[in-house]
């Protein structure tokens, strides 16, 4: 095999975000840039001669143009073998489970999650080590620290595998090995949950509909739901991953899931035109639209998840499940899933997600823990056997099972649980409210703001924080504020700067933070919370009930002054 050393300069800024390094296609696509982050994170790692890796993606644009040569410099540097997903797809949460499984050295993912594909689109890239989860802080800042030193980068001079055929294949001395990308990942779900009652549940007339959103779970979700479970050819809509995710935004809310979102609140019509084959359901029962001629009805419950199929929306008819919420029920109904009927060991959330997650904990007697945002901080607690279930707000929840947070598994924990208590997905929510009250919550996300007038923002609040304690606005006393940091009470690291806290009195909170995965501008994210044990309030529309902490978010932070913004971008 012939290896090339080529000369490269350094980026500066090949610092990886919330997950990973993430930059517009264009960027990747300049001369050096992948390369150099391959060889920086190679570098970096260390792998003894002879290591195996996983290799795989989202399918989004530049996908497999990327694996090709992050198998040219794996072979130019001592890899023995790589496994790589077939057509070069991986969702994250089977990468994840692939890693481990195959006891691997590592795996890179390359994936921008939720943001939208195609030339002019994201892409990304990111390292998980053998535990199967992203790799933690210090391995990123040594990455990024190795990035700006880097004067060259080793690839072998060696023609593309062909990605599209199952086998192994020898790339200079490596061995490329093609795998099925979902046979893994839907064998470990099969072993976790009750596939028995939800076969049962779906052949008595319970309707499901998942949206795929055209990006990677379309393939797992068919294979798992319409194959092993047996619903019916077209449940799973928009399943053909696609490089530009059919110019969709893949993210799984109520704004981007837009074409879900209609099945299950608009017109019942809605679901026919998305090909839905009724007929297979056979004498299915209509619950409450029983005038409706059977193909019309809505379905009972609907998912979909995102880019690289690691999140998850929830919805019953008419209902949205708020991730925070959805956290909770998982935990407080785990014994009905065979992988978690011998308990939970405890419960992780990021700071923003809601304190409904504590609230089972605590009636469950185990600890929940609570980190900064971004699955990376969940993998030590999950090693030391310290958490099972970890989630966060933004449509993230997961267990140990794997070190990524999980869609598809997130989906087929609420079925388990809709079959084992026969009820329907808003009945199961609003029981968990009445028994432990709600966590009213809401995140107002505000895209695309000049990165410069975002910061000043972030600096004005933190002007105050000395002045605020005491301070009365509307019906809330300002408790205390801080900057969030986090000591990992593992290894003892210390994450700082992770999201501005102001906490009221009465245990309502705001919490302000910019995003850590956007490429272009600044992302403003707002977290809104108050508690109401009122049984009899706890119907209340989420933005109603939290308008008062509303406007003090806006007056603290002189939003509209600011930004010139006044209305959220994406309300969860
Ligand atoms: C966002 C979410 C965070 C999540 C991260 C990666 O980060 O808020 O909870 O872990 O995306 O998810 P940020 O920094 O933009 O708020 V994914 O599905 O992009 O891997
Ligand atoms: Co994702």
């Amino acid at each position: 095999m012939s290896i090339r050393t080529v000369a490269t300069t350094p980026f500066n800024d090949q610092k990886p975000g919330t997950s990973g390094l993430r930059k517009k296609v264009t960027v990747f696509q300049s001369a050096h840039y992948l390369e150099n982050f391959v060889q920086a994170i190679f570098d970096t790692i260390a792998a003894p001669a002879g290591s195996t890796l996983v290799v795989g993606g989202d399918g989004r644009f530049y996908n497999r143009e990327a694996i090709q040569v992050i198998l040219k410099i794996a072979a130019a540097n001592g890899f023995g073998k790589v496994l790589v997903g077939q057509d070069g797809i991986l969702s994250t949460p089977a990468a994840s489970c692939v890693i481990r499984k195959y006891q691997t050295y590592g795996g890179i993912i390359l994936s921008a999650s939720h943001n939208p594909g195609g030339p002019d689109g994201d892409f990304g890239i990111k390292y998980n080590t053998a535990n199967g989860g992203p790799a933690p802080e210090k391995i990123t800042d040594a990455i990024f620290a190795r990035s700006k030193t880097l004067e060259c980068y080793r690839i072998a001079d060696v023609p593309d595998v062909a990605l599209d055929q199952l086998g192994s294949f020898s790339l200079g001395g490596m061995t490329v090995e093609v795998i099925d990308p979902v046979a893994d990942y839907a064998d470990l779900m099969e072993s976790l949950f009750d596939f028995k009652a939800i076969r049962a549940l779906l052949s008595g007339g319970f309707r499901i509909c998942f949206d795929a959103m055209h990006a990677v779970t379309g393939p797992y979700a068919k294979e798992i739901m319409e194959k092993r479970l047996g619903a019916p050819a077209g449940t799973v809509i928009n399943g053909v991953p696609l490089p530009d995710f059919g110019q969709g935004h893949p993210d799984p809310n109520l704004t981007y899931a837009h074409e879900l979102v209609e099945i299950m609140y608009g017109s019942p019509a809605a679901f026919d035109s998305a090909a839905f084959d009724s007929a297979a359901f056979g004498s299915a029962q209509a619950t409450g639209e029983g005038a409706l001629p059977e193909r019309s009805r809505r379905p009972d419950f609907g998912a979909a998840s995102d880019g690289d199929g690691d999140r998850n929306m929830i919805l019953g008819k008419h209902f949205f499940v708020n991730p925070s919420d959805s956290l909770a029920v998982i935990a407080a109904n785990a014994a009905l899933a065979p992988g978690y009927a011998k308990g939970l060991a405890g419960v992780a959330r990021s700071m923003p997600t809601s304190g409904a997650a504590d609230r089972v904990a605590a009636k469950l007697g185990i600890p929940c823990y609570e980190t900064p945002t971004g699955w990376k901080f969940f993998g030590n607690l999950m090693d030391a056997g310290k958490v099972t279930l970890c989630g966060e707000e933004s449509f993230g929840t997961g267990s140990d099972h794997v070190r990524e947070k999980d869609g598809l598994w997130a989906v087929l924990f609420w079925l388990n649980i809709l079959a084992g208590r026969g009820q329907s997905v808003e009945d199961i929510v609003h029981q968990h409210w009445a028994e432990y009250g709600r966590n009213v919550y809401s995140r107002h996300d505000y895209e695309g703001l000049p990165a410069d007038a975002a910061a000043a923002l972030m600096d004005h609040l933190k002007s105050q924080f000395a002045s605020l304690p005491g301070q009365r606005f509307g019906g809330y006393t300002v408790k205390l504020c801080d900057d969030f940091s986090y000591t990992d009470p593992i290894d003892g690291s210390v994450s700082t700067g992770q999201g501005l806290r102001v906490i009221f009195e009465d245990g309502s909170r705001i919490v302000f933070r910019l995003s850590g995965t956007g490429t272009e501008g600044a992302t403003l994210r707002i977290y809104l919370e108050a508690f109401e044990p009122d049984a009899a309030k706890q119907r209340m529309d989420a933005q109603e009930a939290l308008a008062g902490l509303i406007v003090i978010a806006h007056e603290l932070s002189q939003l509209k002054s600011r930004t010139g913004r006044e209305q959220p971008t994406v309300i969860t």
